[in-house]
């Protein structure tokens, strides 16, 4: 690539979540979260995403009474609560603009019922933001990353409850107050759509403790207090933060049709359209036909307090961001398929496409699709907060030759430009696990993403410390030249 393409001021840089880097999570009066249970599954094969992410109530009372690091290294994450400044003097190194975090509720109301924040907790995010701004790093922050207070889990079903919204509101709230002259971009739920997929995480709802027939009903009604709680997040911020915006975050799982039988075209149709109703509340403010049409085929009923209607309509978010790692593909015979992935996600395999060494399909122009249909659809900036290519990397004499990791995001940089060159509004790029951090879907550290390699292994052994991978400068230049030198 020759000529710059990215606009001034394009937020280059990469993200975190707080329970995947953090570690600390017994430290500064840190109650326990959801993301603290993912862990309590021995003997549990960690491609077995299914089996490590539905989470029963015994796996809750297991993390709860255990006092220990456990069994994989996410409760120690990667140190980042003791190590934040060193970190962020490598990430000021390769020149980043922003860095995406997320605040851990649990670290300002430990049960997320008190009255009162827990000041250490706010103490910490205050430093952490200061300490970025003072390096030019801009927070990008999100309010809710899988890091549902367990308390609220166990008495108040998750989100099913609508309680929960009112303690979210006093939370988003009293960090919109206290962090006013720190953070101007917010989101409000990561991947708010993946409910389905994992509802312990996104929504702390437990399988086990409601009827399965009811489950999928549960669930949209833990979704219809999310957006509502994100609408009214919305309100809050631009009140208590002029010129603040608030994000949505949404998982892009773009779908071709298997062949150009009509019969693939259709479901692919569907799938895009139904991977997309959430943001679609979220940016338009109203539920889709195809979703009423949905709960009514299947005899869903969503209780909506009065005045839940014209408060979706009333805050919509002012960006719409989101993850990319891969394609699917939609067939009509997909029983008979073979299939790829098996952690976020499984699919029919695209015979057009490479795999990663965990399956995830890697489609670089599926991102310029994305992009185009989702600014074709919202017509609001679009912010890519997540995306890269989890490798097992090896060090060796001091240092990672990540040349795959370089071709990746050389490939979905150059993705990005192509829909700039068309016009559509791209604020940002962030990419996901920008040091090294334990993985989502394994709880291990052997999925590794960053440009950092920490010296970390799958049982939370190791110094902790930090070493740039070859990646490191490749990323560097390409910040220094606003994406045209690479
Ligand atoms: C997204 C999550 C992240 C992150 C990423 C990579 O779904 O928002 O938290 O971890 O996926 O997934 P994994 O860590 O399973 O490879």
């Amino acid at each position: 690539m020759s000529k710059t393409r990215f606009p001034d001021g394009f937020l280059w840089g990469g993200a975190l979540a707080a329970n995947q880097c953090e570690g600390a999570w017994n430290v500064g009066g840190k109650g326990l979260s959801v993301a603290d249970c993912s862990l309590y599954k021995a003997h549990v094969d960690p491609k077995d995403y299914k089996a490590l992410h539905h989470i029963s109530s015994a796996d809750i009372a297991a993390a709860e009474a255990c006092t220990e690091i456990g069994p994989y290294p996410k409760r120690r994450g990667i140190d980042f609560y003791h190590r934040y400044r060193e970190d962020l003097d490598l990430l000021a190194q390769m020149g980043f603009k922003t860095l995406r975090v997320s605040i851990q509720w649990t670290r300002i109301f430990p049960k997320g019922i008190e009255t009162e924040p827990n000041e250490a907790g706010l103490a910490f995010y205050e430093s952490l933001f200061t300490e970025m701004r003072a390096r030019g790093i801009e927070p990008l922050v999100t309010l809710h990353h899988y890091e549902m207070p367990l308390h609220l889990v166990n008495h108040y079903d998750g989100w099913y409850r609508r309680e929960v919204v009112g303690f979210f509101l006093r939370f988003t709230e009293t960090v919109f107050r206290r962090y006013r002259h720190l953070v101007k971009y917010w989101l409000s739920f990561n991947e708010i759509d993946s409910a389905f997929r994992h509802p312990f995480s996104t929504m702390g709802i437990c399988e086990d403790r409601h009827p399965k027939e009811k489950l999928e009903e549960i669930i949209w009604q833990g979704l219809h207090h999310q957006l509502v709680a994100s609408a009214l997040a919305t309100k809050q911020l631009h009140a208590i933060i002029p010129g603040a915006q608030m994000g949505c975050m949404v998982t892009s799982l773009l779908s071709y049709p298997e062949t150009c039988r009509p019969e693939n075209c259709l479901k692919a149709v569907r799938d895009n359209r139904d991977n997309l109703t959430i943001s679609d509340v979220q940016v338009h403010g109203v539920y889709p036909p195809s979703a009423l049409s949905a709960w009514r085929k299947r005899d869903i009923k969503i209780v909506m307090e009065q005045g839940d209607e014209e408060i979706l309509k009333a805050y919509p978010v002012d960006f719409v961001s989101f993850s990319y790692y891969m394609s699917m593909v939609s067939s009509v015979n997909e029983a008979e398929r073979e299939k790829v992935g098996g952690n976020v996600t499984s699919g029919v395999k695209n015979p057009y496409l490479p795999v990663s060494d965990w399956g995830w399909q890697i489609d670089p122009i599926g991102l310029t699709i994305s992009l185009i249909e989702l600014y074709d659809r919202y017509r609001k900036p679009l912010f890519v907060v997540e995306n890269g290519l989890g490798a097992r990397d090896k060090l060796v004499d001091g240092t990672v030759e990540d040349d795959y990791r370089i071709a990746y995001f050389r490939d979905h940089i150059s993705a990005i430009g192509d829909a700039l060159d068309e016009g559509v509004d791209v604020m940002g790029f962030t990419a996901w696990g920008c040091i090294d951090s334990v993985s989502l879907s394994t709880s291990q550290m052997s999925k590794r993403y960053g440009f950092i390699y920490v010296d970390c292994d799958d049982e939370g052994h190791g110094s902790m410390s930090r070493i740039p991978k070859k990646s490191f400068s490749w990323y560097r230049d390409v910040i220094a030249s606003n994406g045209a030198g690479f």
